[in-house]
This record gives structure tokens, C-alpha cells and sequence, in this order.
């Protein structure tokens, strides 16, 4: 039985430690190296209304499961919730209301003379619907060799790139690694074998578009998996099965775990945990050894906040020969029924996408090519062509000049869709991760002061105020300190204690600090921007949402 207190001993084994390495690792970034291939339109996924049948696990007819709600870590180890309560986000309005009696800051609104907005064309109403798909888990479970199956099975490479790469791998004493190579495009990433920046790559099924965001598993990439997850709507935890590596993925530590509490933070509502290399010898195809794995998996994925029932669905694949990805292959998987990954990806529930709310889009990246390109998701409202927008925090007003989504131009974007956006009158520097593109007269609230309610997952010590972590919210990283805390907070009885100190397994309400304003909101308000990771040494620690945005004066 997993027990919460006994699992998180080897999170710090691996290279990079400490604020420093996770800094450098941004640093160290080539923001132009990989061909970004945004997709249009991708939408929101919500996967609360299954049109389609499927089958397994997933479908539960007797029990009206509430709404998803975000973040539902216990405060006992042991307990694992069976049925996550939407009354949560009730408790965190009480909360509100009794540990903060301010007003909500008045935002201040910046006058800019606005393109008249045009009207949303049927073409893009239209347009085939957009799924983000990232692939996250622990190093070499085989992320990039499924996303290049994946590509070669819908015909994205073809089978002459394949064998080249397959020459060229050899040569390296690397062939087994041939696929990976469509995703991991740069010499450092195919020398070495590891995913270094989050790959993109776009397949199609009949029905949908696919934009396949593929993560680094090593622990010195946490900061680029996030910026990963932030954009995807539908999260796939690859897991390998074979002896020995599914251990050290999971059991010892690894990122496993952390990649899965990322993924819910960063949003993601519907999990695939797909158990790879099922082929591999010391596996066989054994359903014994995939239902251990996925005994194993379900507790702790429990604890992050995903319902077992309703939002993680498993399947056994081999990314290496294709099996259960495309096509069954019954002869070796009798035992699952289900449909393979990509079918069951064309399956999930259709979404509405819609333009309504300001324009917020967080910015991932940035560079120059003939002018200033910025990147990122357009997390509300709509972004086109000539619209004059305000960056958040610095309030500098610039202008659209262009937009491509999947390198095509094109005259306007909605919520949902990643984009590559050309912008005007603002140099370069100006411009950082994690600031937000805003409607000029709907801004994003910026602070440096703000109240939390954060649970504490994986920390051997105990944590008190003067605290200072890693704040990692939207695209945004900052350092950030804990000022005070406010009370202890039983999530089961809702009760709240003053309290000095807090450790592993407990929700504390906490007023943070960060060293420079960033672009926030409280997670009632907008949660995009309102949920975070505390990371620290390296380790994800803690995942918080914001209260609410304090005044300076406070
Ligand atoms: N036997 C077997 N080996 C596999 C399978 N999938 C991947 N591998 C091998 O596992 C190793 C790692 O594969 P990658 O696809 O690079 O793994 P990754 O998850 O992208 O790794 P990072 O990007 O470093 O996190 C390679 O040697 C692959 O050939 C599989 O289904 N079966
Ligand atoms: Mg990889």
C-alpha cells in the first residue's frame, strides 16, 4: 500500500539541484532551435460529457460524478478520496472571506485606440477541431519514440526519413533510438538520447487535429515540462514497464510523480497513462506486470486529484513496434479490450471553443526575425491582426501585426490555440516569459503580494515562514517567500488553526512574497493564472491557487 509519508526519499538523486540549476537550464535555452508547428484553434478539453462509449475502466454509469475540481490533496497519507467534491471551491471562498477582508484591487485600465474587432469568419468556426497533446513521465520511458510512432502511423514521416534517421542512429550505436528522432531534432538531444526543449509535432485523424507537445523527462528540464504541460488540453503519462525502470520512475523517486502533479496543476483534466514497452523482454506482454503497474500508479495520481474513474483512462502500448498505438494487437494484449491511443484520442469528447473574455496570453517565448515574435497559448478572449494590446506587467502598449498558427497565416486567434504572434512599437528586451499579452481595457491584475492556499506533497522538513521557493504559475517563474502564515486547513472538516510551522500532506492559507510583480489572479477569478507549483532545490514541493492579489500596502 502506497503510504504518502514513506514514497518521496529519492526526489533528489539526478544532476541538477538547487534554484540554480533550474535557472540555468532557462538560461541555457536556444528559444530558436526547435521548428514550432502551432496548431489552430485548439480548444479547451473539458471531458465531463462523454459522447463516446468507451471502454474499460472508464465508464461508470451508477455514480453522478461532481465537476473536476482542481487540487484535491488529502491531509492523510492513507486516505485517498473516492469521489472528489466539488464543495471544495466553496470552502476556498469561506476561506476567503474570513482570512481577507480587502476589496479586490481596482485594475488600472490603459487607453489605447482599438482596431474595430472583426467578426469570427465561418471558416474558423469550422475548422477541424485542435487538440493539444503533451507527453510527459520520467526519462526514457519512451515519450519521443511513441510521438515519432505516432508520426510515421499517420503518415507525418515518411518511411525514407525513418531510415535515414535509422542509418544515422546506427552509426551512433544509437538504433533503437531511430524514432525519437522526429521529435528530438537537435545534435545534443540525438547524441545523448534526452529531450531537452518541449518537441512539437502535428498528426491528423479524420476528425481532429493533434499537436503533439513531447517533454523532457530528465529532473534538470522540469521548467520546460511545465511550460509544456501549460499548453495542453489532454496530458499522456508514458510509464515503461520493464523490470527495473518502472521502479526507478516511480517508486524511488523519479519524475513519474512529479510530472503527473505538474500536469494537474498546469490544468490538464484528462490523464492517458499509457505503459510502454510492453514489448520488451522482461515484460512480454504480461498483464500481470501492466496490472501492477497500474495498482501502483492509481493511489498516487488519487492523491494529485485525479479521479481514477472519470479522468485516467490506461492502456499497454509499444511505442518501439506501434503496438495498441494505430491498431489492436490482440494476440499480445487479449487482455485489453480498450481502444488504442490514437482512436481513443479521436474519441474523447468534442469542445466548444469560444472567443469570449479579454485577450490573456501568457507568454512561453520569445525571439527576433525581422522584428519581435512572441509565443505562447491565448488562454482568453481573442487575439487578430492590427489589435493594439498591453503587456502585463510593464504596461507597454504594442500592437498585432501578425499571427501564424501551424506556420500558416492567419487573421485571428481564439482561446485554446497556440500561437506565434508578430508584434510592434516594443524591443525585445522588453518582453519576458511569463509576462501576459491583455484586451487594454480588461488588464490582468499584477502584484507582488498575494494570500494561498497551498498543499505540501513532497518536503522531508518542515517549512516556516521566511520560506523562500521557486513560484512557477502560468508561464512565470519567480522566487518567491513565504511571509506569514495564516492558519492550517483540514480539508476534510474545513477547520482552520493558527499554526508556526507546516509539513508534507497538509493545506496551509499563506501570504506570498515575490520579488518582482507578476501577472496573477485568484484561481476563482481566472484559474489559468491562479494556480502554481512551489519547486525548491530542484523538486516540486508544493502546488498552491491563489486567494487572492494583495495591495503593496497590505
Ligand atoms: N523495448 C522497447 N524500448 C523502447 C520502447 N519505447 C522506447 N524504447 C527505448 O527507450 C529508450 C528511450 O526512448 P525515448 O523515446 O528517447 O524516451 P523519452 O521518454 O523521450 O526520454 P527523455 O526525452 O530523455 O525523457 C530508447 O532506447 C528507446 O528505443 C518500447 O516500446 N519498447
Ligand atoms: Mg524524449
Amino acid at each position: 500500500i502506497m503510504n504518502g509519508q514513506n514514497i518521496p526519499d529519492a526526489w533528489d538523486d539526478g544532476a541538477a539541484n538547487g534554484t540554480d540549476g533550474v535557472r540555468s537550464a532557462f538560461t541555457n535555452l536556444n528559444i530558436a532551435a526547435q521548428p514550432f508547428i502551432p496548431n489552430i484553434n485548439a480548444a479547451k478539453f473539458v471531458p465531463a460529457a462523454r459522447k463516446v462509449e468507451i471502454p474499460e475502466e472508464v465508464v461508470q454509469p451508477e455514480v453522478a460524478v461532481p465537476e473536476v475540481v482542481e487540487m484535491t490533496i488529502e491531509n492523510s497519507p492513507n486516505a485517498v478520496p473516492e469521489q472528489v467534491e466539488s464543495k471544495e471551491m466553496e470552502d476556498d471562498v469561506d476561506v476567503k472571506d474570513e482570512v481577507m477582508n480587502e476589496e479586490v484591487e481596482e485594475v488600472e485600465k490603459v487607453d489605447v485606440k482599438e482596431v474595430e474587432e472583426p467578426p469570427l469568419s465561418p471558416s474558423l468556426i469550422n475548422k477541424e477541431e485542435h487538440v493539444n497533446v503533451v507527453f510527459i513521465g520520467h526519462v526514457d520511458a519512451g515519450k519521443s519514440t511513441i510521438g515519432g510512432q505516432i508520426m510515421y502511423l499517420t503518415g507525418m514521416v515518411d518511411k525514407r526519413t525513418l531510415e535515414k534517421y535509422e542509418r544515422e542512429a546506427k552509426e551512433k550505436n544509437r538504433e533503437t533510438w531511430y524514432l525519437s528522432w522526429a521529435l528530438d531534432t537537435n545534435q545534443e538531444e540525438r547524441d545523448k538520447g534526452k529531450t531537452v526543449e518541449v518537441g512539437r509535432a502535428y498528426f491528423e485523424t479524420e476528425s481532429k487535429h493533434f499537436t503533439i507537445l513531447d517533454a523532457p523527462g530528465h529532473r534538470s528540464f522540469v521548467p520546460n515540462m511545465i511550460g509544456g504541460a501549460s499548453q495542453a488540453d489532454v496530458a499522456v503519462l508514458v510509464i515503461s514497464a520493464r523490470r527495473g525502470e518502472f521502479e526507478t520512475g516511480f517508486e524511488r523517486g523519479g519524475q513519474t510523480r512529479e510530472h503527473a502533479m505538474l500536469a494537474k496543476t498546469a490544468g490538464v483534466h484528462h490523464l492517458i497513462v499509457l505503459i510502454n514497452k510492453m514489448d520488451d523482454s522482461t515484460v512480454k506482454w504480461s498483464q500481470e506486470r501492466y496490472d501492477e503497474c497500474k495498482e501502483k500508479l492509481t493511489p498516487f495520481l488519487k492523491k494529485v486529484g485525479f479521479n481514477p474513474k472519470k479522468d485516467i483512462h490506461f492502456m499497454p502500448c509499444s511505442g518501439l513496434t506501434g503496438a495498441n498505438l494505430k491498431e489492436s494487437d490482440y494476440a499480445n494484449h487479449p487482455w485489453y479490450t480498450g481502444l488504442p491511443l490514437i482512436p481513443y484520442l479521436d474519441n474523447l469528447p468534442t469542445v466548444s471553443r469560444s472567443g469570449a473574455g479579454p485577450l490573456r496570453l501568457p507568454i512561453v517565448d520569445k525571439y527576433k526575425d525581422m522584428g519581435v515574435i512572441v509565443l505562447g497559448k491565448v488562454e482568453s478572449g481573442r487575439l487578430y491582426k492590427g489589435q493594439q494590446l498591453v503587456l502585463q506587467p510593464n504596461k507597454r502598449k504594442l500592437k498585432v501585426l501578425g499571427i501564424q498558427s501551424d506556420e500558416v497565416d492567419t487573421e485571428s486567434a481564439i482561446a485554446g490555440e497556440n500561437v506565434k504572434v508578430r508584434v510592434d512599437s516594443i524591443e525585445e528586451d522588453e518582453i519576458s516569459k511569463g509576462f501576459v499579452l491583455c484586451s487594454p481595457d480588461d488588464l490582468c491584475s499584477t502584484g507582488t503580494l498575494f494570500d494561498a492556499q497551498i498543499a505540501i506533497i513532497e518536503y522531508k522538513s518542515i517549512i516556516c515562514a521566511g520560506y523562500s521557493a521557486i513560484l512557477h504559475i502560468h508561464t512565470c517563474i519567480e522566487e518567491v517567500v513565504i511571509k506569514q502564515l495564516i492558519c492550517l486547513l483540514d480539508r476534510k472538516t474545513g477547520e482552520k488553526k493558527k499554526t508556526r510551522f507546516v509539513k508534507q500532506d497538509q493545506t496551509v492559507i499563506a501570504r506570498l512574497q515575490t520579488q518582482g510583480p507578476v501577472c496573477i489572479e485568484s484561481f476563482k477569478n481566472f484559474p489559468q493564472m491562479g494556480r502554481f507549483t512551489l519547486r525548491d532545490e530542484g523538486r516540486t514541493i508544493a502546488i498552491g491557487k491563489v486567494l487572492k492579489v494583495l495591495d503593496e500596502s497590505d
